[in-house]
């Protein structure tokens, strides 16, 4: 069948179709007409809050840097830290994988986060999720704060029932900071003695605006760290091993899409240009180097 004559049955389809809605609308009368138009109306609005989706990769190019390496026997509770997984073969250092590579050259625990949009009401309620002292390890390694939050929890579960100091609990000493570029200032520096039990403060990162970060190190043992970037909306995501992240719901715009990891490209988040349209998925694909 040549292609013209489809397109001709269609158009005497649509004709006859229009030439029925007519008599239609001239039977079921003029208030029906308007509470179409009504719903037309309502319809809009929700279709333009729709938003779209944005989706990607972080991935690491190139040979992963070796772990930081820690002696146990130069920090406290050497005979409990050494229980934690993340060690060399004979349990003599403690590493930290700063930087981790999933098999696709995913990157670990990168950050990427939609900006330019001041959610107030969302910043008022972020909590975030319980920083973890598990094994002389904080849990997770990265995350996210907002500017002025109202309350941050870390939690210890540490005790160690062969060290008479340490039956109630392993001392940890989360002492956080905010960080913009050379400078770093204490939020604050909290014993936490107790197994079981744990501290939550308000933060207040007063340089977010101008890209500063978070971070949280033990002052007992250095290798417990966890990072976070400061975010104002929750358009953003915590990749895993893939390094794939898919953000849904944002709102239809241009805007800058970041993509930080804490120890890459000197601490500073990369930057995208993206442009978010009702109903579709934007695409954006990042690269860290060593
Ligand atoms: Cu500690």
């Amino acid at each position: 069948m040549p292609r013209g004559s489809g397109a001709l049955t269609g158009r005497n389809l649509s004709a006859q179709l229009l030439l029925g809605m007519h008599c239609v609308l001239k039977k079921i009368g003029v208030l029906t007409a308007i509470a179409i138009g009504a719903i037309a109306l309502l319809a809009a609005p929700l279709t333009s809050w729709a938003g779209g989706e944005v989706e990607g990769k972080v991935s690491f190019a190139g040979k992963p840097p070796v772990p930081k390496e820690f002696l146990f026997s130069k920090f406290p509770n050497p005979g409990f830290c050494v229980k934690n997984p993340n060690k060399d073969a004979e349990g003599e250092k403690r590493l930290l994988h700063e930087v981790q590579v999933g098999k696709d050259g995913g990157l670990k625990n990168a950050v990427v986060a939609v900006t330019g949009i001041n959610d107030e009401k969302f910043q008022a309620e972020f909590k975030g999720e319980d920083i973890i002292a598990k094994l002389c390890e904080f849990l997770p390694y990265t995350g996210v704060v907002v500017p002025n939050q109202s309350s941050f929890r870390v939690m210890n579960t540490d005790a160690d029932p062969d060290d008479p100091k340490s039956v109630k609990g392993v001392l940890h000493n989360p002492h956080s900071f905010e960080i913009l570029g050379p400078r770093s200032t204490t939020i604050f520096n909290i014993g936490l003695p107790e197994k079981d039990k744990g501290l939550d403060e308000p933060i207040k990162l007063r340089k977010a605006a101008q890209g500063s970060i978070f971070k949280l190190i033990c002052d007992q043992h250095e290798f417990m760290q966890f990072w976070a970037l400061p975010v104002t909306n929750p358009h953003y995501a915590v990749v895993g091993e893939d390094g794939k992240f898919e953000i849904k719901d944002v709102p239809a715009g241009k805007y800058k899409l970041v993509a930080w990891h804490p120890v890459l490209n000197k601490g500073k988040p990369i930057e995208q240009e993206i442009e978010v349209k009702d109903g579709a998925s934007a695409s954006a694909k990042f690269e860290f180097k060593p």
